[in-house]
């Protein structure tokens, strides 16, 4: 039987873009569901009950949520295709850093400046 894929997801966001290059590299073919953050759906409230976030990658009926644990999923089940993370375990350690950085300080610095309702036209 074919593996049943499906994405919850918001388009404009960076941790989704995550499982979406990573599911591409792979060849995965995947249903793509644009969640509306404001009003979401019981699929992602019945999927990721504790977070109640976007992206939930579903894999033949189970959850796998926030993206980098997602990610790795991806890397661990679809393993017959090239590795997403390097084989070098420093290299594995840095890129861990980085996707952990981004996490942290780049996004929450992105929420500071959009929830200050910055604008850029006047
Ligand atoms: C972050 C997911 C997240 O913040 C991950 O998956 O890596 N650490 C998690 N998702 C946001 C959309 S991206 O801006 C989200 O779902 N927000 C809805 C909410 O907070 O209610």
């Amino acid at each position: 039987m074919a593996d049943e894929v499906v994405l919850l997801d918001f388009w404009p966001s960076p941790f989704g873009m995550r499982l979406r290059i990573a599911l591409a590299e792979k060849g995965i073919e995947y249903e793509y569901k644009d969640e509306d953050l404001w009003n979401k759906s019981p699929l992602l409230l019945q999927m990721n009950p504790v977070h109640k976030k976007i992206p939930v990658l579903i894999h033949n009926g189970k959850p796998a949520y926030d993206s980098l644990i997602a990610l790795q999923y991806i890397d661990e089940v679809w393993n017959d295709k090239p590795p997403l993370l390097p084989f070098d375990s420093y290299l594995t350690a840095q890129a861990r850093f980085w996707a952990d950085f981004v996490n942290k300080k780049v996004y929450q610095a992105k929420k500071k400046v959009r929830d200050a309702n910055f604008v850029w036209e006047k």
